[in-house]
């Protein structure tokens, strides 16, 4: 083993390297440049803080997926399968949700987030549009026309809001916000697959949307690090 000579108070010592690296730290604070592993060291201790507080949180969730059938429906997609309540309380997200509007449609044409989601209106299109709704619950907004290349936002607030959205210039033009009280949601694709991944382990009810659908909930028991696949079959 390499030792180092040292002097000190004491007269002159012989240090190993490791040693020598701790004494020079402590003599002169500076424990980076000395070669003191001090700051990866400090690093590691919050990783395991962290492992050890996050560990329950991340063991305690389970996800929910499962398929749904629109009934008579042209496919299958665009349902919105929900956890209906959640008890906490859920900040919204600093990004802002995009719908957008090409080819003279709304896409994507059903959009779930969380109340409190800023949705910015993108303008894709070589004409101009104009973004309403009647819904009460969304505060019957008009946004009014804009051209394209511009945007409009809007704050979505109270949750469980099911906001139809249309185009003032366009009637044809249609889409859904839908407004949950927790983040724990899915649209389905085309063949209906859906899956809500990290949901706190729990009883809750989970339910299914589509439209002008009648909606369909079923009673479903989230376990730890499990899978539970729940089915629909939604009918207008
Ligand atoms: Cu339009």
């Amino acid at each position: 083993m390499r030792r180092q000579k040292q002097e000190s108070e004491a007269g002159t010592i012989y240090l190993t390297d490791g040693a020598a690296r701790i004494a020079r730290c402590i003599d002169t604070g500076d424990c980076r440049r000395s070669g003191f592993p001090g700051s990866r060291l400090f690093l590691m201790a919050v990783i395991c803080m962290l492992s050890f507080l996050l560990a329950p949180v991340i063991a305690r969730a389970g996800d929910v997926k499962g398929k749904v059938v629109i009934v008579n429906g042209s496919s299958n997609a665009n349902a919105v399968i929900y956890v209906e309540n959640v008890d906490s309380v859920f900040a919204p997200p600093d990004t802002d949700a995009i719908m957008d509007q090409k080819h003279l449609a709304y896409m994507p044409e059903v959009l779930p987030i969380l109340a409190g989601t800023t949705v910015k209106f993108l303008n894709n299109d070589d004409v101009l549009h104009d973004v309403f709704t009647p819904s009460q619950c969304a505060g019957s907004f008009d946004l009014g026309s804009f051209p394209p290349g511009e945007s409009k936002t809007h704050v979505f607030k109270r949750p469980g809001c099911f906001s139809l959205i249309l185009c003032d210039i366009h009637p044809e033009m249609q889409a859904w916000i839908v407004v949950l009280q927790n983040p724990y949601f899915a649209v389905t694709d085309h063949e209906g697959n859906y899956e809500i991944r990290g949901i706190p382990a729990g009883t809750y009810i989970l339910r299914a949307w589509f439209g002008y659908y009648k909606s369909e909930s079923v009673k479903t028991v989230v376990s730890q690090n499990g899978t539970v696949n729940v089915d629909f079959q939604l009918r207008q």
